[in-house]
Formats: C-alpha cells, sequence, structure tokens
C-alpha cells in the first residue's frame, strides 16, 4: 500500500525477485492508496492538528485501501501487516526468517511526515525499520524487506544451499570467495581452495568466516545464538 506503487514495481520487477513474480513464486501486488480516497480532489494528505511541519495522509484512504487489500488476500491466509517506519525494530536475518513464515504480508509506505495515528492503531501489527537513519519514504525500505523476505521463500533462490552457507545465516560474515584465474595481477587464490580437499576447504572458510566477522563486525560475534563469549 503506497502512493507511489511505480517506484515499487520496478525495483521489484527485476533480478531474483522480478524472476520468481514472472513464474508466479512470488505475488506481489502494489495497491495505490490515492485510488482510495473520497476526496473530490483525490487529495490523500491534510494539515497536522496541532500545527507543525508539513502534511499527514489522512486515515480514510489507507484504511479502505487496506480493506479492499484484506478481501483480496482472504480470510483463512495467516497474514501480518507491517508499517515501515524508522520507530520501527529494525530489520534483522532473523525477522526475515520469521516474516517469510506468514502467507502474505501487508506492508503499508507512509510518505510525507507520516499518517494519521488512529488508521495506524486500526491495521497495523508491526513497525519495523531498516536502519538508524530517515528515508522520505517508506518505499525504499519496503522493497528491502520484500527483498530480503522474498528470497527465502522456498523456490525463489536456486537451492537452500545458498542461503544455508552464506553471510548471516549462522550470525557470521561469509568467508571470502575466489574464482579463475588461479593468478589475477600477481595475487594467487589461497592454495587451499585449488587442493581438492573438501574436508580442507570446509576448515579453511569457516576459519575465514571468523576472521572477516571478526574484523569487519565484531559486534555480530557478540549477538550470535548461545554466544558464552568464546570465539570458535
Ligand atoms: Cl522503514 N521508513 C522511513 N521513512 N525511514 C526509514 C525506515 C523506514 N527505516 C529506516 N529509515
Amino acid at each position: 500500500m503506497t502512493l507511489f506503487p511505480d517506484l515499487v514495481d520496478g525495483v521489484l520487477s527485476e533480478s531474483i525477485i522480478g524472476r520468481a513474480r514472472a513464474a508466479g513464486i512470488l505475488d506481489i501486488r502494489t495497491h495505490n492508496i490515492r485510488d482510495y480516497t473520497l476526496d473530490r480532489h483525490r487529495r490523500v494528505d491534510d494539515t497536522p492538528y496541532g500545527g507543525g511541519m508539513g502534511m499527514l495522509m489522512s486515515p480514510q484512504p489507507v484504511c479502505d485501501c487496506y480493506d479492499a487489500v484484506k478481501a483480496e488476500i482472504g480470510a483463512d491466509k495467516r497474514s501480518l501487516t507491517v508499517y515501515m517506519s524508522p520507530k520501527g525494530k529494525v530489520l534483522t536475518e532473523q525477522k526475515a526468517r520469521e516474516l517469510s513464515g506468514y502467507d502474505s504480508i501487508v506492508i503499508l509506505c507512509g510518505h510525507y511526515e507520516g499518517i494519521d495515528q488512529r488508521a495506524l492503531d486500526m491495521i497495523v501489527d508491526e513497525y519495523v525499520s531498516i536502519g538508524d537513519y530517515v528515508l522520505t519514504g517508506g518505499e525504499l525500505a519496503a522493497c528491502v524487506l520484500v527483498d530480503a523476505v522474498g528470497r527465502l521463500v522456498d523456490g525463489v533462490l536456486a537451492s537452500p544451499v545458498c542461503y544455508e552457507s552464506e553471510s548471516l545465516t549462522d550470525g557470521l560474515l561469509e568467508y571470502p570467495q575466489y574464482t579463475r584465474p588461479p593468478v589475477y595481477r600477481g595475487v594467487a587464490v589461497p592454495e587451499v581452495l585449488l587442493s581438492g580437499h573438501h574436508a580442507n576447504i570446509e576448515k579453511w572458510r569457516a576459519e575465514q568466516a571468523l576472521i572477516t566477522t571478526e574484523r569487519m563486525r565484531p559486534d555480530l560475534l557478540r549477538k550470535r545464538d548461545g554466544d558464552d563469549g568464546v570465539i570458535r
């Protein structure tokens, strides 16, 4: 649900998510909140009571759009309504995994200075942020959410192995990877990767994941599930 459906559709029509949509694996629909306004000038915003800067999105078009979306989803689906907002909990891989378990997710994008609180209280289950900075609207954040959650849906990636070994799945960053040629501008690929010795390669990758995480994001090591402070 957005005032800028073309922005969202453009981003989510490319690459892996775009392909999954074309293949019918992901059903992603945009709904223009403006289509639901009862205002004769098609307005969707108004000045805030009590004064202050900017404009607020009015409750009527938001709630009527929501009713139409819910009718489309049907009552039998396990569905969650998320409002993209810097007030929300910051999106993590764990949160993305949790959201990927729903049958459908309704994402509400605000613009201008936000949305009338009554509409939010009536329809939103959860607020989600994508980081501690402010965007001009929720659309780009919604695209980030759909990308992060969509790729976890069965059939979107080539193989489940794609997310078993990658960054953050086990709370660690990914080990470095190399392709041909074996020497590029005088720099050789680590010897062990050319050895064909799979046990040694696995051991090297596990070590490199730890080293990379310690060097780039030491905070992630302290946050791992069941962390006892020992680096292994
Ligand atoms: Cl979800 N929305 C907006 N407007 N700004 C943000 C955000 C969301 N997450 C981080 N900044």
